[in-house]
């Protein structure tokens, strides 16, 4: 079937009324496939949403991504009437996912006119940046994280992802290995430092928050006149998890200056203004919820994010390019060697790092 046809098949699954006008592609995202798609109403005005196919080689379980995503949605719109929150459509079923005949899974959410970020060089949006996300962890605070499904199991445990990573760098099935000595000898190099937290973790040592586990800056929906956050999205993750993590993989995001696959690596570096800038918008909103343990470990977790990161792009590159979207061949590897020469950036700033996180705590604190 023609995607056009698709997706108005797909449409009339979930009722909406009027015919599509036009469709386009938003190529943002790793995994699902997203559509903003265009109604005609029977009143003549023009209304759009948001489908999605959601890729279920990675979410293995969508019905129970979907009963999360509806847990969370529901508790926010319930307990922050005022706040604007994803919008799920429902099937004549009753179900807010489709199955089509090929057997791809769909979803449909109203479009909201919003603007996002992948790479932001003003520092109040950055702020703004970490206001969203220290105010999604604050909203989620009161939330029983026991109601959801582990959707990705040990999706964040890095420990776990290292033993993986090393044992298909032994298997080496598409003889790939050779192109990546370098990154491989570094990942060698940092695995007991990256392996400490998720470690550190499992033992119980940091509160279980429920966390978003995929802070990407384009998460973050921002009004195109204000440039106010509007809404995080892209709740496909939201498990129980470490504050920490959220913190470092949307720092490990907005404060690179460049792109998450930057060929170039001499345009690659860990902005110590930016991270300022996010640190002022988030340690605002969590500074009385967090332990002086989380606290003090934002900086491991956003070194430790940032490696994972790397090394998931490697492995997916090893393993002959099953798991992320790419647009060229040797593009994981590309993804993997910026975010491994960003993780050396940040191992270099840390102490700065961690100066400026306990500075920007002491100023909240004070309400400077
Ligand atoms: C994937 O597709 P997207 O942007 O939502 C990935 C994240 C990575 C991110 C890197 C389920 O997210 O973990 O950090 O790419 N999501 C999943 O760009 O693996
Ligand atoms: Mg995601």
């Amino acid at each position: 079937m023609r995607l056009f046809d698709t997706l108005c098949m797909i449409g009339s699954r979930f009722q909406l009324p009027g015919t599509v006008y036009s469709f386009e592609q938003i190529t943002q995202g790793n995994i699902n496939s997203t559509y903003k798609v265009s109604y005609r109403m029977p009143d003549k005005s023009i209304k759009s949403y948001m489908f999605q196919r959601l890729n279920t080689v990675v979410f293995k379980n969508p019905r129970e991504i979907m009963k999360n995503i509806d847990n969370v949605t529901t508790y926010i719109r319930k307990n922050f009437p005022s706040e604007t929150v994803l919008h799920f459509h429902h099937t004549s079923d009753g179900d807010n996912f489709f199955f089509d005949g090929d057997g791809s899974f769909w979803r449909v959410m109203n479009y909201i006119d919003s603007i996002t970020f992948n790479v932001c060089e003003d520092l109040s949006v950055i702020a703004a940046t970490g206001e969203a996300f220290g105010h999604f962890q604050m909203q989620l605070s009161g939330f029983d994280g026991s109601v959801l499904y582990e959707t990705i199991p040990d999706f964040h445990n890095t420990r776990k992802r290292l033993d993986t990573f090393f044992s298909h760098v032994t298997e080496d099935p598409y003889s790939r290995v050779n192109d990546a000595t370098e990154e491989i000898e570094y990942i060698s190099s940092v695995r007991l430092k990256a392996g400490e937290l998720s470690d550190r973790f499992a033992k119980g040592a940091f509160p279980v928050r429920v966390t978003h586990n995929d802070t990407k800056c384009n998460n973050v929906l921002f009004d195109r006149v204000t440039k106010r956050p509007i809404a995080v999205i892209d709740l496909d993750t939201v498990m129980p998890g470490m504050s920490m993590v959220d913190f470092g993989d949307a720092v490990r995001c907005i404060a690179n200056t460049a792109d998450e696959d930057e060929p170039d690596l001499s345009r690659v570096f860990f902005d110590t203004a930016k991270f300022r800038a996010f640190c002022k918008g988030y340690i605002g909103q969590v500074k009385d919820a967090l332990t002086a343990d989380e606290i003090d470990n934002m900086v491991l977790a956003t070194f430790t994010i940032t490696v994972e990161l790397g090394m998931r792009f490697l492995d997916d590159y090893i393993m002959g390019d099953t798991y992320f979207k790419t647009d060229y061949p040797e593009h994981n590897l590309v993804r993997a060697r910026c975010q491994l020469h960003l993780a050396k950036d940040i191992q270099k700033k840390s102490d700065e790092l961690n100066f400026i996180v306990h500075d920007e705590l002491e100023k909240a604190r004070q309400g400077r």
